[in-house]
């Protein structure tokens, strides 16, 4: 019976998530989910992002937090439309949220919309929103282990960002490992070692991201 449940409630997401794709592909605009664990470096690299896109690319954010619109705040600065959805528990965006949040945006003025998750490294892989891809930010302080105790969510995505490789010096992480371990459990996913406190590996990226946008 509670498998039922749960399949019923993911169906159900699944259904209002291709409404949302649908919606995106009729205003042309690319859609990035984010993901990663609280304190990743999610709003960073969202905030790296626009900076190095800006001029050539029209951003607008969805922010996702159990509470508050700090993140949003921050954003906001950059110029960029943004919209805040607060959870009020819920450890994951879901598409219904999004759905509020695209009426919400001026869709037509965007051509890359960026989702940053409510950090948690589980429950978000579980929610398809109606994004074209879906990122993983995993960074060092967290340990080199991680793919091997998450492993719905390192297997999701399409790409994965390795953020705080200025922290390598100082933090006992084996790179290359985690890069293979990775890579044996998620092929096809992109990885990229960046810093958003240097801005390491943030025009790498954005160039990869700009053609999937154009595929
Ligand atoms: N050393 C270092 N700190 C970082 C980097 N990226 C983010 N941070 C810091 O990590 C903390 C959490 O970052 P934030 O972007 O708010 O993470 P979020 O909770 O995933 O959105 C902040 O204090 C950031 O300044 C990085 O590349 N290197
Ligand atoms: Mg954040």
């Amino acid at each position: 019976m509670e498998i039922k449940v749960l399949k019923d409630i993911l169906g159900a997401n699944e259904q209002i998530a291709g409404k949302n794709r649908e919606l995106l592909e009729k205003n042309k605009v690319f859609c990035v989910n984010i993901m990663a664990s609280p304190g990743a470096g999610k709003t960073s690299f969202v905030l790296q992002t626009i900076r190095v896109l800006k001029g050539n690319v029209r951003i607008g954010v969805i922010e996702g937090d159990i509470s508050s619109s700090i993140d949003a705040e921050t954003v906001a600065e950059e110029g960029v439309p943004v919209v805040q959805i607060n959870t009020g528990g819920e450890c994951h965006l879901e598409a219904v949220q999004i759905q509020n949040a695209l009426n919400n945006l001026p869709l037509k003025d965007i051509d890359l919309l960026l989702i940053e998750n409510v950090g948690n490294l589980v429950c978000p892989a579980e929610f398809n929103l109606g994004e074209h891809l879906k990122i993983l930010i995993a960074s060092v302080p967290e340990g080199d282990d991680k793919p091997f105790k998450y492993p719905l969510m390192f297997t999701t995505v399409d790409g994965l960002v390795l953020n705080k490789i200025d922290l390598l010096p100082y933090v006992k992480f084996n790179a290359d490992a985690f890069t293979k371990t990775v890579k044996n459990i998620n092929a096809k996913a992109e990885i990229f070692r960046v810093s958003c406190t240097t801005g390491d590996g943030v025009p790498e990226w954005a160039k990869w991201l700009k053609t999937r946008m154009k595929s």
